[in-house]
C-alpha cells in the first residue's frame, strides 16, 4: 500500500470532508505537531525518572513540569497560535481558554483532555490525548463565548485521540468514518494504517472498575452479570479487560469489539454521573464509536444529544459494539430508567 499521511489522507477524501479545507488542515497540522512533541516526551518520561531528572528543578535550571501540564502547555501554546481557533477549553483548565489578543482567530473550538490516564505513566502503560472540534455559534466578529463551547457532540465536525504506547497512534474521524494513522518516528509523519475502522457488532469483552460494584445501582449489577452468564446471548461469558486509561480501553473496544462502561455511582452522593467528562471524553469518543458504526449512550440517552450546562459535567458513559450496548440500555429500561 503507498504511504499515506494524516493530511494527504483528508485531501484525497474532500469530496467526502467538507472540512478537508484550508483552515481546518492548518488546525489539523498544529494538532498533529503537537501529538508528536506530546510524544516525544511521554516516551523519554520513563528514561528521565530512571535519570533523577523529575525534581523539582532540572539541569538547565528550569522547573519540570509534570506530564500532564507540560502537554496541556504545548496544546495551548500551539492552538492559540494556529490563527483558526476562537477558543478552547481543557480537562486542566476550569475555565474558557481565550486566545491572547493580537493573534488571529478564526472559526473553530477545540476542546481536549491533554493528557488522560496520565496516573498510569510511570508503570509505562498506554496513555492518550483526547480532542474535539466543533464550529463557533456565535458571529465571528465577536469574541467567543461560553455557547460557543457548551454544544451538542452531535454538532462536532472532527474529534479523536491520540495514543502513546508501544506505537503512537492517532485515531479520527470528520463525519466520514474513522481512520488510524501510526507515528512512523523514522519519517516524523502520521501514516494512514488503520483505514476505515468498524467496530464488530458484537465483542467477547466487558470494561468497567469492577471494584466499585458496591456503589452501582441494581441495573448496573445486573449488566454486569449478564456478561458473565454462561447462558447470556452469547452463550459464554465475556472477558473482562480494563486498563484504567480510558483512551486504551476505548482503542481496544474499537478494535476488538465489547462494550466499556463507566457508569454512574454512589461513591460521591454530591457526584453521582460517574467519573468521566462530557465534553473532553464522552463526546469525542462517542462520534469515533458512532462512525465505526459503534454506540454510546449514559444509559437512557445517546451520549452525542445531551445538551451541556457546564464545561466539566460529568456523564456515564457506555460505549462500544452496537449489540453490548444496546443490551445494556435494554437492562437499564427494564429497572425503569
Ligand atoms: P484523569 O482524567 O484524571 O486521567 O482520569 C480519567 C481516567 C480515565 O482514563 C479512566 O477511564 C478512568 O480515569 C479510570 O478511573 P477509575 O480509576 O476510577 O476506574
Ligand atoms: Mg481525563
Amino acid at each position: 500500500m503507498p504511504e499515506v499521511n494524516v493530511t494527504e489522507h483528508l485531501l484525497l477524501n474532500q469530496k467526502k470532508s467538507p472540512m478537508a479545507r484550508g483552515q481546518f488542515t492548518h488546525l489539523l497540522n498544529q494538532l498533529i505537531l503537537s501529538f508528536k512533541i506530546i510524544s516525544r516526551e511521554v516516551t523519554k518520561a520513563g528514561l528521565v525518572d530512571v535519570l533523577g531528572f523529575t525534581g523539582e528543578i532540572n539541569v538547565q535550571g528550569e522547573e519540570v513540569k509534570k506530564l500532564d501540564e507540560y502537554s496541556n502547555n504545548v496544546l495551548i501554546h500551539r492552538m492559540s497560535r494556529a490563527g483558526v481557533i476562537c477558543a478552547m477549553s481543557s480537562e486542566e483548565n476550569e475555565g474558557i481558554i481565550e486566545i491572547p489578543a493580537g493573534f488571529p482567530t478564526g472559526d473553530y473550538v477545540l476542546i481536549f483532555d491533554p493528557l488522560d490516564g496520565s496516573s498510569n505513566i510511570e508503570a509505562n502503560i498506554n496513555i492518550g490525548t483526547i480532542f474535539s472540534v466543533y464550529r463557533r455559534k456565535t458571529p465571528s466578529e465577536q469574541p467567543a463565548t461560553l455557547e460557543d463551547l457548551l454544544q451538542q457532540g452531535v454538532n462536532q465536525v472532527a474529534a479523536g485521540y491520540c495514543l502513546y504506547g508501544s506505537s503512537t497512534m492517532m485515531v479520527m474521524t470528520t463525519g466520514s468514518g474513522v481512520h488510524g494513522f501510526t507515528l512512523d518516528p523514522s519519517v516524523g509523519e502520521f501514516l494512514l494504517s488503520h483505514p476505515d475502522i468498524k467496530i464488530p457488532e458484537r465483542g467477547s469483552i466487558y470494561s468497567i472498575n469492577e471494584g466499585y460494584t458496591r456503589y452501582w445501582d441494581a441495573a448496573t449489577r445486573e449488566v454486569v452479570d449478564y456478561f458473565k452468564e454462561i447462558d447470556n446471548e452469547r452463550k459464554s461469558p465475556y472477558s473482562s479487560r480494563y486498563i484504567g486509561s480510558l483512551v486504551a480501553d476505548f482503542h481496544r473496544t474499537l478494535l476488538y469489539g465489547g462494550v466499556f462502561l463507566y457508569p454512574a455511582d454512589m461513591r460521591d452522593p454530591k457526584k453521582p454521573k460517574g467519573k468521566l467528562r462530557l465534553m473532553s471524553e464522552a463526546n469525542p469518543l462517542s462520534f469515533v464509536a458512532e462512525q465505526a458504526w459503534g454506540l454510546a449512550t449514559d444509559g437512557v440517552h445517546r451520549i452525542l444529544d445531551i445538551q451541556p450546562t457546564a464545561l466539566h459535567q460529568r456523564v456515564p458513559l457506555i460505549i462500544g459494539s452496537p449489540l453490548e450496548v444496546e443490551k445494556v440500555r435494554e437492562i437499564y429500561r427494564k429497572h425503569g430508567y
